[in-house]
């Protein structure tokens, strides 16, 4: 979609910090991170919300999650990682593009939901 902006981060219309390529998948680093280390998985191709995407793309985003959290865990230290996924403006969705959050969390790191 031409005016999506995580679209134009997949054709490298804009910038981002990408941690993670498959064919299917793009995994880069939130603008505004909630914690250091805070990304977001998301489909190379353009699919919204959660009901419309297919399986297969949905399970390459939740096995790539897997991985990144592994990472975090592993890698980073992480005492905990929070996977989630909005769904509309009522949930809190702001890029209609669907895409996981995954984000290390660490004992008493502040911050509360
Ligand atoms: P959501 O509220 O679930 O739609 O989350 C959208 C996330 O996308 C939010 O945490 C900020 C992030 N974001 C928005 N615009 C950009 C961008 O241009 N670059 C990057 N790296 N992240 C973005």
């Amino acid at each position: 979609m031409s005016d999506c902006i995580f679209c134009k981060i997949v054709n490298k219309e804009i910038p981002a910090t990408v941690v993670y390529e498959s064919e299917e998948v793009l995994v880069f680093m939130d603008i505004g991170p909630i914690i250091k280390g805070h990304v977001l998985v998301i489909p190379k191709k353009h699919y919204d919300p959660v009901t419309e995407t297919p399986d297969e793309i949905l399970a390459e985003m939740h096995l790539t999650a897997k991985k990144i959290a592994a990472a975090q865990m592993n890698g980073l230290g992480a005492d905990g990682v929070n996977i989630m996924q909005n769904n509309g403006k009522a949930s809190g969705q702001e890029v209609e593009h669907i895409h996981i959050h995954v984000i290390p969390r660490f004992n008493n790191d502040g911050h509360h939901w």
